[in-house]
């Protein structure tokens, strides 16, 4: 029985258990109004408690039943139910009240909070909005604009907020039952207090058109946010009742959308990853001390997040200078945290004296559990720097590679440990970025990889693993549609409108913006490593080169595809003749492309690529594809992933696009063969995220 009462002297107790978190299934919401009845047909109680076992209050609906037929009672007619009792009823929150969840709370009679409860209604970034009254009566509790900015932000609340803007009543100073139950007893014989019969606040036009425009500028496409200030404003304008009926319709409206079943599958993906067959069941190892070698961008940003989530951190650098500007950098980070309100001054100087040391012999790791090398990326520098942890390292401790694309296999064969090593390959910044890609190598044992999974969630990241192979998941698709993209320009595009395109249909930046953050010496070095392997029919950007050669580095010369002068980055008119002239070289005749094809060509050479791992096993499934694109490249999260997308456009067109394609350069536009295959089956991709591979 996920939902019980019993009576606690003149105070009813209903009691929800729905591991694991109190989701409002079928069950519960039955279970609800089974409670209600039964606390309002018992004479002896005069207040009722709603109160949670286990780690939180109701986290929300449940999402496994959304895109299912609905099932009664529901969440509104619930939440309606407990509100209209004739007796008061008192919200014990704990943990995080989200949606479905904060709406329960909201139709009951009054709040008490656990201190550390965080509240919030986070609907719009599963694409829906709050639809069990959290447009109408949020508004009428909090008023107008904070309502709408806590539905259209989806941020999470602390109680000291909540209690100020009256979401709440009361925060309690010991435990929360025994504080519920007294707030009960104060209430009994009271008339119940019910949010739906305060006034409605006034409407505001100014403020809202602000907000909508606002949100139009950030979030380019969404449809969920707009969505949900309409049913608020609307709804709010009308009695209760019918405010009630535009929030349902707008829910249902919402809940047939793409763009949901885009959302929540990205949620469930992102759990879906750590589900691993592999390490079932498998103990992490011991995850207390960390050692980093190389203090630069990479290694300060990782010590950083280690840091920041409690971990002991020993940095290696080569000489006492070098150690000194890794510590400065990371108390630069640390600061960052403080200035963002992430992390306390007195945690950051208890941090820096007693949880960082930098050295310069690699004899103080030799108590490390685990110990991540973020040092230069050529095959012969890993190979000495393993050489060397292999010697100092403990029995057990998990030596880990930060590379991006170097083969993790003779990486490991440089120690008599191949068992312990493993591939960790974090985002830049280190510290910000919620990947991590676990490479698993050919020897990695399975508790190896455990830990690695184990690191991520105690940095509150996200773990895909990925197999060996240049590049792994992100960076082996990226360089594919790369390449498909500078095709494009070297064919007659600018790398504006590729830029334009690509942000046109959700990527966070363009291909382009992305070079000139990244460093142009970066994309450079990386066709000198491929130039000795590289096809002779692989199309060559030749102006990515000649920038380089022009000094032209990107942001931190200034000057790469974009002119950066402090401002918004510009155009650079010297641009379009360098492209003219490497065109008018190489013997191509330019050509325009809508920006219709520019999308479909990257999204085809995406997919393509992206299918390709699937199939070798780089990518276990494609959800977890899904997971490295939409966490570490920017893909728009409303568009769920490219696998997610591909199916929803249609696996046949897109091997169509690729087939077409083929007539123009049959070298880099070939189907994979399991898209092929998937397309004659009559297959979607999401049939591989389950069961056995075709
Ligand atoms: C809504 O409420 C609509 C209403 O307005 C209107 C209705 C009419 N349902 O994240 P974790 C599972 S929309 C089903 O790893 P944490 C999750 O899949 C909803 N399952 O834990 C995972 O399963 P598994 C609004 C759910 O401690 C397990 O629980 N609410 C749900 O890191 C543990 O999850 C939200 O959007 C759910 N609602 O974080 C809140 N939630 O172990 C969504 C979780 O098999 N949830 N699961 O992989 C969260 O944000 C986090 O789960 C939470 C805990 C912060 C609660």
């Amino acid at each position: 029985m996920p939902v019980t009462y019993h009576r606690s002297g003149a105070t009813g107790v209903i009691t929800i258990d729905n591991p694991p978190v109190n989701a409002t299934s079928q069950a519960v919401r039955a279970g609800l109004i089974e409670a209600a009845r039964a606390f309002a047909a018992d004479e002896s109680a005069r207040a009722a408690v709603i109160l949670c076992a286990g780690r939180t209050w109701v986290a929300g609906a449940d999402i496994s039943e959304f895109g299912k037929p609905p099932q009664d009672p529901s969440l509104p007619d619930v939440i309606a139910a407990i509100e209209a009792l004739p007796k008061p009823v008192v919200a014990a929150i704990h943990g995080t009240a989200l949606g479905g969840g904060l709406e329960l709370a909201l139709g009951c009679h009054a709040r008490i909070a656990a201190p550390g409860t965080r509240m919030g209604l986070p609907e719009v970034t599963l694409g829906l909005l709050p639809g069990a009254g959290g447009t109408q009566r949020l508004p009428r509790l909090i008023g107008l604009m904070p309502a709408l900015e806590m539905i259209t932000s989806a941020r999470q609340m602390g109680t000291a907020e909540a209690r100020d803007l009256g979401l709440i009543d009361a925060v309690a100073s010991d435990d929360l039952t025994d504080a519920a139950l007294q707030m009960a007893e104060r209430l009994a014989g009271q008339p119940p207090r019910r949010t739906c019969d305060l006034p409605a606040p006034p409407a505001d036009p100014t403020a809202t058109e602000t907000l909508t425009a606002d949100l139009a500028r950030k979030l380019p496409g969404q449809i969920a946010q707009r969505a949900a200030v309409d049913a608020a404003t609307e709804g709010l304008a009308l009695p209760f009742a019918q405010g009630m009926e535009v929030e349902r319709a707008a829910f249902r409206a919402l809940m047939d959308s793409p763009q949901r079943a885009a959302l929540i599958h990205a949620f469930f993906a992102e759990r879906a990853v750590a589900h691993l067959p592999q390490i079932k069941g498998v103990d992490p190892r011991p995850l207390d001390r960390i050692g980093v070698i190389g203090g630069g961008t990479m290694g300060a940003g990782i010590a950083a997040a280690c840091l920041l989530a409690g971990l002991d951190v020993t940095l290696i650098e080569r000489d006492a200078a070098a150690a000194d500007t890794a510590r400065a950098t990371v108390a630069k980070l640390l600061e960052g945290a403080v200035t963002r309100g992430k992390l306390a001054a007195p945690a950051r100087d208890a941090i820096l004296t007693d949880a960082f040391r930098t050295a310069t012999d690699y004899a103080a790791l030799s108590d490390a559990d685990l110990i991540i090398e973020a040092v230069f990326e050529t095959m012969e520098v890993k190979h000495q720097v393993f050489a060397e942890l292999d010697r100092v390292a403990k029995p057990g401790a998990v030596l880990a590679t930060n590379t991006s694309y170097l083969d993790v296999n003779a990486i490991a064969a440089a120690t008599s440990r191949p068992a312990d090593v493993i591939g960790l390959h974090f985002f830049s910044p280190a510290h910000v970025m919620r990947l991590l890609e676990v490479v698993v190598a050919d020897r990695t044992a399975p508790e190896v990889t455990a830990t690695g999974f184990a690191l991520a969630k105690r940095l509150k990241k996200i773990a895909v693993r990925a197999g060996v192979c240049d590049g792994f998941i992100g960076n082996r698709i990226l360089s594919h549609y790369r390449a498909a993209v500078d095709a494009m320009v070297l064919d007659g595009a600018s790398p504006y409108q590729v830029d334009r395109a690509l942000t046109g249909f959700g990527f966070a930046m363009g291909p382009y913006a992305v070079s000139d953050l990244a460093g142009l010496d970066i994309g450079w070095m990386t066709r000198q490593r491929k130039a000795a392997t590289r096809h002779p029919r692989d199309r060559v950007p030749v102006f990515a080169d000649r920038l380089y050669e022009l000094g032209r580095l990107g942001r931190k010369s200034g000057r790469g595809y974009y002119l950066y002068d402090g401002g918004k980055p510009q155009p650079d008119p010297e641009l379009e003749p360098l492209l003219a002239q490497v065109r008018a070289d190489l013997g191509i005749a330019p050509r325009d492309f809508t920006d219709a094809q520019i999308v479909e060509r990257t999204m085809a050479a995406l997919v393509n690529e992206a299918v390709r791992t699937v199939a070798d096993g780089t990518a276990l499934r494609p959800l977890d594809v899904d997971v490295v694109m939409l966490n570490g490249y920017g893909f728009p999260r409303w568009r769920g992933g490219p696998m997610h997308w591909a199916d929803a456009q249609g696996l046949p067109q897109i091997l169509a696009q690729i087939d077409a394609l083929s007539a123009e350069d049959d070298h880099f536009w070939q189907a994979a063969p399991l898209l092929r295959d998937l397309v004659a089956q009559g297959r979607r991709l999401a049939e591989l995220n389950e069961g056995p591979k075709p």
